[in-house]
Formats: C-alpha cells, structure tokens, sequence
C-alpha cells in the first residue's frame, strides 16, 4: 500500500491533502492519484466492517475526497479534450445518498473532456427522465450502493421506455455492490465497476 492510499485508510487529513498537493505539483497522472486513494477507501470500508470504524469515520471519508477532488478537478480539466466529447448525465438513485464512488465518475469525465451533469443523490426517477429529456446525453449513469434501490434504477429505465428516450441513451450502473446480474435486471446497457470503465464506455459510444 502507498504512503497515499495508507494515509487515506488512516483518515490522516493533512497528510493526504499534503500528498495530493504535491503529487499533482510535480506531474503524477491524476488517475494514479485516485487509484491510490481508491485502495485507501477500500481499506476505509473494510475497517468499518470489522467494526472499528464507525458512520462518522465514513462521513469523514467523503469529505477528505471531496477536498481531494477540489484540488485535482483543474488538474484533471487541464489534461482533458478542450471540446466537449459529449454529455453525460449522472446520479445516484431514490433512496440512496452514496456519493464517493459517482463524484470520482464525474470528475473523471470531466476530466476527459465531457458536460457532466450530476443530479446529486437520492435523484427521483422523473427528475432522471427530465435531465434526459433537457441534455440529450449519450450517457445515462446510474449509481446505487444499496441492495434494496437496484428497483429504482429498473424504474428509471423502464420510465425511459415508457417516453420513447431508451434507444437514445446509453444506460450504465455502478456502486460498489452492483454486478452484471444486476445491469441485466435493471436492463441497463454496462455494470462499471470502475470509474475508468466509465470514461471508456463513453468514449465508445461517443465516437460512435
Ligand atoms: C462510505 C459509505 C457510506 C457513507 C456514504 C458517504 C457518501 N457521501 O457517499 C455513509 C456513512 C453516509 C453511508 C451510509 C449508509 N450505508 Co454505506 N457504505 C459506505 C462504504 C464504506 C464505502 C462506499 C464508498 O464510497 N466506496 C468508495 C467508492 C470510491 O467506491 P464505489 O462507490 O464502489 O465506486 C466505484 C465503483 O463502484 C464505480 N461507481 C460508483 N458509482 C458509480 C456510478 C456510475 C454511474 C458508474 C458508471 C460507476 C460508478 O466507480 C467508483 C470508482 O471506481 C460501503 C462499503 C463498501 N465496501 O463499499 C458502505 C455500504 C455501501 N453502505 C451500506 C449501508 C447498509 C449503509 C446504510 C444503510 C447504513 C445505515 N444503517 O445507516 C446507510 C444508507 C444511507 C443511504 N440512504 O444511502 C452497505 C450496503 C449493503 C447493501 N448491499 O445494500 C455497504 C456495502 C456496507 C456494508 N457492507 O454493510 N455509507
């Protein structure tokens, strides 16, 4: 484990920021920086199983990311496409207000050279429908993190059925649980397991 993703695991702020800062000063590709950060959050998530990490080491988890991604989103922006390779519409599924894993999707596709717009979490399907409706994207992303919400995202395809949008869109799911049975129930079009498969399903469908 590096000195980043075990400083990450630790919840050692100031270290991480400290890392962060200078990693990106001295040219280290962002994405290597938030694999590293990645394996920490793994390691976050496996302490608060075994029960020594408790909710608000979690809470505080997200927040020393999203401070990351403040300081790595220009970074990620300067190496992306000046244009914009497309539009891509995400968010997080009715019912579940995970967001970690869906922040790093976006920025990332920011990164590359996409219009990002996230809906944020606990998103209605009807406000999904809405955004498809107003962005035309090629890229629709779903994030769900609870067992219990995967319905939701079967609901937000089947409610772009029902409006005639589903050819127009490409549906892609991910979250930390979700697997390729679930994109087949859902009838959704990929599982992501990773942020960077994401970037590389929408350069696909983009270019097409
Ligand atoms: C952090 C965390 C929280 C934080 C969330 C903070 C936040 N702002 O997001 C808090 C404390 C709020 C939280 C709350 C809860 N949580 Co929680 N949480 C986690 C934890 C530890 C880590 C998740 C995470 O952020 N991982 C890091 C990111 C980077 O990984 P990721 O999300 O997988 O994302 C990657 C890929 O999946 C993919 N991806 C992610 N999103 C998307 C979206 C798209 C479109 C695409 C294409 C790809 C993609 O790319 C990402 C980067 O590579 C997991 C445990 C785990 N092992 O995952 C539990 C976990 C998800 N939580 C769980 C539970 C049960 C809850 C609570 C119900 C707990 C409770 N009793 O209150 C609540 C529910 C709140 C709600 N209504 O949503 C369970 C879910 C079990 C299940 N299968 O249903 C888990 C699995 C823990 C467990 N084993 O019990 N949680």
């Amino acid at each position: 484990m590096s000195e980043l993703s075990a400083a990450m695991k630790e919840l050692d702020e100031g270290l991480i920021l400290e890392l962060v800062r200078k990693d990106a000063a001295s040219g280290r590709n962002p994405l290597e920086i938030i694999g590293d950060l990645n394996r920490g959050v793994v390691g976050v998530g496996e302490l608060y199983e075994s029960g020594e990490y408790f909710v608000s080491q979690l809470m505080f988890a997200a927040e020393i990311l999203n401070e990351v991604m403040d300081i790595l989103e220009p970074v990620l922006a300067k190496s992306g496409a000046a244009e914009s390779a497309g539009t891509v519409v995400i968010g997080t599924v009715a019912g579940d207000v995970h967001d970690i894993g869906k922040n790093i999707v976006g920025t990332l596709l920011k990164g590359s050279g996409y219009r990002v717009v996230d809906l944020g979490v606990d998103v209605p399907t009807a406000k999904f429908v809405e955004a498809v409706e107003a962005h035309r994207p090629k890229v629709l992303g779903l994030s769900a993190l609870l067992s219990f919400t995967y319905p939701e995202m079967k609901a937000v395809v089947e409610a772009l059925k029902a409006k005639g949008l589903r050819d127009e869109v490409r549906v892609v799911i991910g979250g930390a649980p979700v697997n390729d049975e679930v994109r087949a129930y859902a009838g959704a079009d990929l599982w992501a397991p990773t942020a960077m498969d994401t970037v590389a399903f929408a350069n696909k469908v983009c270019a097409a």
